[in-house]
């Protein structure tokens, strides 16, 4: 059977929790469409998360990859459209590295792509109940780090592997001192991420209908 590789971070910056550590956990073992799901968490560190990316890549030989990671204030679960070639960080990552304006692969190209979806991927998400929209940008912390990594490896040696990213909101539990900042529970989530994975193995022809922001 092949395998969908889904990715999630441990927490960061001081918190107790990462809905995207919750996610993989909850996901790890499940079969959508055929494929074995692998859930499986990184490190929020710029230097160690695209070499352990790589190895389970390597491990799983996975058909298509689904890496995710919070974003702390937005409300909707929100499907990437471009990673960067640029890593510049306003706080430490775990490891205590704090990038300025820094490649995430020296020489490589300014931006890749995710190549899937995505539009469709969000209406079936929304059809699942979960509130998704695209995103055109992963900030220039860790998780557009793994996002370019992963389109990297996709462009440079993985031809045949789908990939993208996928970030999302607080957990409720993170936003009892923050209030009237939006928070989405986890089994929304889930039913989401599940509903846009069994999207993207299904299809690879994406909705003909316009998402940009005017600004
Ligand atoms: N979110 C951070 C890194 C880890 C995570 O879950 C980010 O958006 O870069």
């Amino acid at each position: 059977m092949q395998s969908v590789l889904v990715t999630g971070f441990e927490p960061f910056e001081g918190q107790a929790v990462n809905p995207s550590h919750e996610l993989v956990r909850l996901l790890d073992g499940e079969t959508i469409a055929g494929h074995a799901l692998v859930g499986a968490v990184l490190p929020v560190a710029f230097a160690d998360a695209p070499t352990a990316l790589a190895r389970l890549v390597e491990r799983h030989a996975p058909a298509l990859v689904l890496a995710t990671g919070l974003a702390g204030g937005r409300a909707a679960l929100s499907l990437e459209r471009v990673a960067i070639n640029l890593a510049d960080a306003r706080i430490a990552d775990n490891a205590g590295a704090r990038p300025v304006d820094a490649a995430v692969v020296a020489g490589g190209p300014d931006a890749y792509f995710s190549d899937l979806p995505l539009k469709a991927m969000r209406a079936a998400m929304r059809a699942a109940g979960a509130p998704t929209e695209l995103s055109l940008s992963a900030g220039s912390f860790v998780c557009n780090q793994v996002f370019y990594a992963l389109c990297h490896l996709r462009a440079t040696r993985l031809s045949s592997m789908r990939c993208g990213f996928l970030h999302l909101p607080w957990l409720p539990v993170q936003v009892l001192d923050l209030p009237l900042q939006p928070s989405m529970d986890i089994e929304t989530m889930v039913a989401g991420v599940r509903a846009g994975i069994a999207c993207a193995l299904g299809t690879t022809t994406d909705l003909a209908v316009g998402t940009g922001p005017t600004h």
